[in-house]
């Protein structure tokens, strides 16, 4: 290279599982990054700038760094010791394919398993391509449900009948008031719009106010109002609200009649107790308990004047929106807060009105995303992907009462686990000490491989460890979550680094082991499989340039963006237009619920459960602080972790109340040691009033880094958490845990 070769300008996008998929641009000469850039206000146009955060500029710092793969490797010492030895592409493929081979012969099709790992969240997936290699060899176990939104998903599909309840976002500016409950988009991306927004939300007037344990940075960026309410227990408030709201007979009681099945003993479905009903539960004729503010304030913390003051305004506010993060659904009993969430939007009106919004998962798509690489999985059975190691441990056992689907029981333990651009093996996944001890045990999972760029926790536990390549050294297609109108090109910026490979290169060489090569590929390159795949968007959405002039430009920005409303025409004319529930309406009391096991714990209506580990268990004798996680603006779960250069940013803390911290002797920067019967880990703490006494919080992702004792040195939270699945979606409850705190 020399400083008269030209420069460059790469236009790409990451691929990282941030909602934002923001625009980058990388200035290159001579196969050198010299600087990243964004987008500007000029190229976006009439549009939103696809603006990338601090994360995305720092990509090139973050990847390539010294402490890259380079090169195939094959355990040497007990697994999870981390002790490698170099080896040859050949013999890495090789080991795969034999491995592959023979535990398919031995165990099955379904003891294969490819973890959820969403390093590359793009449409030409390593996780997508190891299981349409293993479709096509016979089949594998699947999962469903993810990390992010188990239970906000299942919650509302049982009520809605869909998990689409999205409108446009531009109509929240048609809102009176917004309600961000356990949503932190200042700091959690999940697209680049949102903030925008809701910063013009704020311009107009329209109150904003945000529900959290945490004084967030939504909060101070948007100079919201913030009601601090404890961990897990956001049906207690809601149930108060819904109280108040009911008392003083301001609900749509003529929505509710004409669209929801089980507000009252009136609208409940034959054969079920009428007194089953929802304002049975509220009024306290089933328990004795009115649940009335004063109730809920000894459970949420709320004090019951702002319970009844929130709860007025959300009535008289016509229309407003409850936006959920998916922060309050990461709990013991998660699927409750997200009921009460969309009970409260039905009771108000807000259901199918513009400005209002139905609340739930609220996925939204205004444009068809990338089909799939996944030919039909013949083994067709999954679990709920939190529940992988209680596959590992007893697979053969699971039945469809621990969520297996697609069949009646599982035939098989998961013998080999194919981990690819994930770290939920160890690091992301509960529980990490009861995982390393389950994978520690070679005869239970017999063959592990991974592929990354570090050797991160979950690497270590690899017996095949491979190099993978990261954004700016391989290409695909990309788009952002729900709210982000457009696509774009993961262009390659370098060539790869060492013997780094995108995992389908090698994919192919294993495919051609097993005499699948030509059916894998379908002759086609990573290139030809990228035009294949957008050509296949393009015939859905006339509006896209052809594939070369997308390529060149990076991005398509859709310009026909027309405006929609959730169950504009069921709320209208529900006989006309059923909701895709067994009733044809909301199902604020759930048949399916009623009719099915989940019944003794998990109630066929939205209403407070006290969790486990949540403010009423008698645990808290022992371990009296509740500990919540949060998505932190320095990483992507636990990418970037290993950059110290964003590091200031929000270094790796304990927040602790002034409290909690006194009576424990703790200053502002003392290190203290966090634990409970799960695990340890030592972090110092930052003395706040940003969260009330009695809970505690330490940003998700950072790297497991235990001592010769198995205590974790860096605040990595899953050192504490449980691999208790969630009652009804068995999702990860991983905000929920009671925990001690001292100085270490
Ligand atoms: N910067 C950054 N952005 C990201 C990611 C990242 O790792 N970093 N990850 C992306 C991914 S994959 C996902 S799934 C999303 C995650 O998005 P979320 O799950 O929404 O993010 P969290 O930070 O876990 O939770 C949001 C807020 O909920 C609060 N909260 C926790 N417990 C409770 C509770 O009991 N009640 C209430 N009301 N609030 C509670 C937290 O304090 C936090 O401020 O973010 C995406 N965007
Ligand atoms: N306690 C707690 N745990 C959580 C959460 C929480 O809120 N609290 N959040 C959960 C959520 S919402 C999610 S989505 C999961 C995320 O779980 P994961 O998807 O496992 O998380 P990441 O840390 O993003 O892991 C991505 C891995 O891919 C690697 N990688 C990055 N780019 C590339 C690439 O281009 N190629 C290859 N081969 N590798 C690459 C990175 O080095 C990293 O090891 O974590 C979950 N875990
Ligand atoms: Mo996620």
């Amino acid at each position: 290279m020399s400083e008269y070769d030209e420069i460059q300008i790469i236009p790409t996008t990451g691929r990282n599982n941030c909602g934002g998929r923001c625009i980058i641009r990388a200035h290159v000469r001579g196969g050198e990054i010299l600087r990243l850039t964004t987008d500007t206000p000029a190229e976006a146009g009439e549009g939103v700038p696809l603006c990338a955060c601090a994360r995305g500029m720092n990509y090139h710092r973050t990847f390539l760094s010294p402490d890259r793969l380079r090169y195939p490797m094959k355990r040497v010492g007990p697994r999870g010791e981390g002790k490698f030895q170099r080896i040859s592409w050949e013999e890495a493929v090789d080991t795969i394919a034999s491995e592959w081979r023979r535990i398919r012969d031995t165990y099955g099709p379904g003891s294969r398993y490819v973890t959820y790992a969403t390093g590359v969240s793009a449409a030409f997936s390593p996780k997508s391509l190891a299981q349409r290699l293993l479709a096509l060899d016979g089949g594998y176990l699947d999962y469903y449900n993810s990390y992010s939104t188990a239970c906000i998903s299942q919650a509302t599909e049982l009520m809605y009948g869909t998990m689409h309840t999205g409108s446009s976002p531009e109509t929240w500016l048609d809102s009176q008031l917004i309600l961000l409950w356990g949503h932190n988009p200042a700091e959690t991306k999940f697209d680049c719009v949102s903030m925008h927004l809701l910063q013009t939300a704020k311009a107009k007037g329209i109150p904003l106010v945000v529900i959290d344990p945490r004084e967030s940075d939504t909060v101070r960026a948007l100079d919201c109002e913030w009601i601090p309410i404890r961990p897990a227990t956001d049906a207690a408030l809601e149930d108060a609200m819904a109280y108040v709201i009911w008392s003083e007979g301001l609900q749509d009681q003529a929505f509710l009649d004409r669209c929801c099945l089980g507000f009252d003993k009136a609208h409940m479905p034959p054969g079920v107790p009428p007194e089953a009903c929802y304002l049975s539960y509220l009024t306290g004729e089933t328990d004795g308990i009115p649940k009335t503010p004063e109730w809920a304030e000894t459970i949420c913390g709320v004090p019951a004047p702002t319970i009844r003051s929130l709860a007025l305004r959300l009535a008289k506010a016509k229309p407003a929106a409850i936006l959920l993060g998916y922060g309050a659904q990461r709990h013991a009993y998660g699927e409750q807060g997200v009921r009460g969430a969309i009970l409260l939007a039905c009771m108000t009106g807000n259901v199918g009105v513009r400005g209002g919004w139905a609340s739930g998962h609220a996925l939204y798509e205004r444009h068809a995303d990338f089909p799939s690489v996944k030919p039909q999985n013949p083994y067709g059975r999954a679990i709920p992907t939190f529940c992988w190691t209680e596959a590992v441990e007893h697979g053969h056992t699971m039945t469809a009462l621990d969520g297996v689907v697609g069949g009646e029981r599982l035939d098989s333990d998961i013998k080999m686990i194919l981990n690819l651009a994930g770290n939920c093996l160890i690091n992301q996944h509960s529980d990490i000490n009861r995982t390393a001890e389950l994978l520690r045990d070679t005869s239970k999972c017999e063959f592990i491989v991974c592929s990354d760029l570090f050797l991160t926790s979950s690497a270590k536990f690899a017996d095949i460890l491979l190099p993978g390549v990261s954004f700016l050294e391989s290409e695909n297609l990309t788009q952002p979550w729900k709210w982000g109108d457009f696509i774009g090109y993961n262009n390659q910026v370098i060539p790869p680094l060492g013997e780094g490979r995108f995992e389908y290169d090698w994919l192919s060489e294993v495919a051609d082991r097993l005499g699948l090569r030509e059916a894998f590929t379908e002759g086609r390159d990573t290139r030809g499989w990228l035009e294949h795949l957008y050509n296949q968007l393009r015939a859905k959405e006339p509006e896209l340039p052809d594939f070369d002039a997308f390529r060149a430009r990076g991005i398509h920005r859709y310009r026909n963006n027309p405006v929609t409303i959730a169950f504009e025409a069921e709320c209208r004319d529900p006989q006309a237009h059923p909701f895709p529930t067994e009733s044809g309406k909301i199902e604020l009391f759930s048949p399916k619920v009623w009719r099915t096991t989940f019944k003794s714990d998990f109630p066929a209506i939205p209403r407070y459960v006290a969790p486990p580990e949540g403010p009423q268990d008698p645990l808290r004798k022992k371990y009296p602080l509740q500990l919540i996680g949060w998505h932190t603006k320095r990483r992507c779960h636990s990418i970037h972790d290993n950059n110290p250069g964003l590091e200031p940013l929000d270094p790796q803390r304990l927040w602790i109340h002034p409290d909690d911290a006194a009576r424990r002797g703790l200053s502002e920067g003392d290190a203290a040691e966090i634990w409970n019967d799960r695990g340890r880990t030592r972090v110092p703490v930052h003395v706040t009033r940003r969260l009330q006494p009695g809970v505690v919080a330490l940003a998700q992702g950072s790297w497991f880094t235990p001592d010769a004792d198995g205590v974790d040195q860096n605040g990595s939270i899953n050192v504490l958490t449980s691999q208790t699945p969630t009652p009804y979606a068995r999702g990860n409850p991983q905000h929920t845990n009671l925990v001690e705190v001292k100085r270490a």
